[in-house]
């Protein structure tokens, strides 16, 4: 599963990639400003969660364009501290949501440490591209419900794939034929459906067999996404 990470310049987007992956982390920066990009793998239920950070500064639209292609989801990150940067949140909120319109999205309202930081709602006042997006307090700083996020954006995918994770959970054991069937698709749309859940490593396929399963962690959110 790929996760994109986006928001304006100095939000903490580096911070809380650095938190996630628990410093495995490739970072591209000068005088401590991303310029390119981090990377790392984080891990939920045993799930592989490749993070990209993007560069936050306006001029590096082309490079948040590249990383945002194939993304699964979107970790959109503010400064709740400084409202001197929500013009900034608006201008990449509007660039992003143009890239991406249907991948879901969480907001997190970083930098809570701080005694300045808005609470959520005030937060929702003063951005009202906020309108309808799950939003999350966090302290990337401090690690402060960061996990939190990571986890409710996994779920929040694995529910939006759920029609068809559930049908490969129910009908994978039995071979594609019983898949096609109770899909409704032909078997090369189904070839393509799975090759494309196993490279985000969500099903494991055994293609000779044609036995599709879930690893146990995508099973365990399926459980939960009722
Ligand atoms: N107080 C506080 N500072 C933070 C937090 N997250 C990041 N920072 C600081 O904000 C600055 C920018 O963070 P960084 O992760 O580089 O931002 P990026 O440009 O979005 O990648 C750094 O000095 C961080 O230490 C936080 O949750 N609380
Ligand atoms: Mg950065």
């Amino acid at each position: 599963m790929k996760i994109l990470v986006t928001g304006p310049h100095l939000s903490g987007k580096s911070t809380l990639i650095q938190q996630l992956v628990k410093g495995n982390v490739i970072s591209v920066e000068v005088d401590g400003a991303t310029v390119g990009l981090d990377h790392g793998i984080a891990e939920v239920l045993g799930i592989p969660i490749r993070l990209f950070g993007t560069p936050g500064l306006a001029r590096f639209k082309t490079l948040r364009r590249i990383l945002s292609e194939g993304a699964d989801g979107l970790l959109f990150v503010v400064d709740a501290s400084n409202p001197d940067d929500d013009a900034e949140a608006r201008y990449i909120w509007t660039e992003i949501s143009d890239m991406m319109p249907t991948v879901p999205c969480i907001i997190t309202a970083n930098k809570l440490d701080l005694r300045k930081a808005r609470a959520p709602d005030r937060l929702r006042d003063d951005l009202s591209f906020m309108v309808g997006i799950p939003v999350i307090p966090t302290s990337a700083l401090e690690g402060v419900n960061v996990e939190r996020v990571l986890a409710s954006i996994v779920m929040l995918v694995v529910y939006e794939w759920s029609p068809l994770l559930r049908a490969f959970e129910e009908a994978g054991g039995k071979g594609f034929a019983a898949l096609t069937k109770r899909l409704g698709i032909k078997e090369k749309k189904l070839r393509s459906y799975l090759r494309w859940f196993e490279l985000r490593k969500m099903v494991a396929i055994d293609w000779e067999k044609g036995i599709v399963k879930l690893p146990s962690g995508i099973t365990k959110l399926l459980g939960q996404s009722v």
